[in-house]
C-alpha cells in the first residue's frame, strides 16, 4: 500500500498519524504542491489534492475515508452501528465544518505566504474565524465530559480532528476560551505517534 501524502498539511498528518499509532505496513510517498497539481498524480486523484491511498487496483481519496479504511477491525474503529454512525457525523463535521474552517485560516495564515501564493485572502479568513467561532464552542462543550472525541477511547476521529493542533499558536483564535479543546490538543499532540507525524513532516506545506 502506498500513501501519496502532503506530510505538512492537516489531512495527510491524520493518516501519518494514524499509521504510526498503528505500525501499518503503508509506504508514504511525500509529495510538494507542485506534484499534487502535476497531471501525473492527476490520474490517480482528480481534484488534485492530497492524500490520496493506493492499495492494489484500489485508489480511495478523501482523508477520512482512507483513515476508517486503514483502521478498518483495529481498536481505533468503534463496532455497533450507533456508535459508528457518530463516528461518521463527527467526521464529516470535522471535513465539512470544524477543520474546513481552521483549515482556511492555517492555508491563508501559514501555507500562502511560504508558498509565496499572493496576499492573504482576508475576505477567506474573516468567514472562517466566523465559522470557527460557531463550531469551536460545539467542540468545546461536547469534551467537556469527554477524554475524546467518541468517549474515553482514542479513535481516528481524534487524529482527524486535532489535525490543527501543531498551529494553534498561529491560527489568530484565542484557544484559551476553549479549555476542553486545548486539553483534547494537548491529549493527542503527547502521543508517540503524533509526535512522530510531525517529525517526519517536510517543509514542503508548512513549517
Ligand atoms: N477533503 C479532502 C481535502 C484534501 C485537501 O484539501 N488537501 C490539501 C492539503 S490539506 C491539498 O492537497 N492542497 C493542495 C492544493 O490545493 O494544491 C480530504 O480530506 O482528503
Amino acid at each position: 500500500m502506498k500513501l501519496y501524502a502532503l506530510p505538512g498539511s492537516l489531512n495527510s498528518r491524520k493518516l501519518l498519524a494514524l499509521i504510526h499509532h498503528l505500525a501499518l505496513q503503508v509506504e508514504i510517498v511525500a509529495m510538494t504542491v507542485e506534484q499534487v497539481q502535476s497531471d501525473h498524480y492527476a490520474a490517480i486523484n482528480p481534484n488534485r489534492l492530497a492524500p490520496t491511498l493506493v492499495d492494489g487496483d484500489f485508489i480511495l481519496w478523501e482523508s477520512n475515508a482512507i483513515g476508517v479504511y486503514l483502521a478498518h477491525e483495529s481498536a481505533l474503529i468503534p463496532t455497533g452501528l450507533q456508535a459508528r454512525m457518530d463516528m461518521l457525523r463527527w467526521l464529516h463535521w470535522e471535513g465539512i465544518h470544524f477543520n474546513k474552517a481552521l483549515g482556511t485560516i492555517f492555508f491563508e495564515a501559514v501555507v500562502r505566504p511560504q508558498l509565496g501564493w499572493g496576499a492573504t485572502n482576508q475576505t477567506l479568513v474573516d468567514d472562517a474565524l466566523q465559522q470557527a467561532g460557531r463550531y469551536l464552542p460545539v467542540l468545546d462543550s461536547h469534551l467537556a465530559n469527554r477524554l475524546f472525541i467518541l468517549g474515553d477511547r482514542l479513535s481516528f476521529v481524534d487524529f482527524a480532528m486535532a489535525s490543527a493542533e501543531p498551529y494553534r499558536d498561529r491560527l489568530s483564535i484565542e484557544f484559551d476560551r476553549f479549555p476542553n479543546v486545548q486539553r483534547f490538543y494537548d491529549r493527542v499532540a503527547a502521543l508517540p505517534a503524533w509526535q512522530k507525524a510531525l517529525r517526519k513532516a517536510p517543509v514542503a506545506v508548512a513549517a
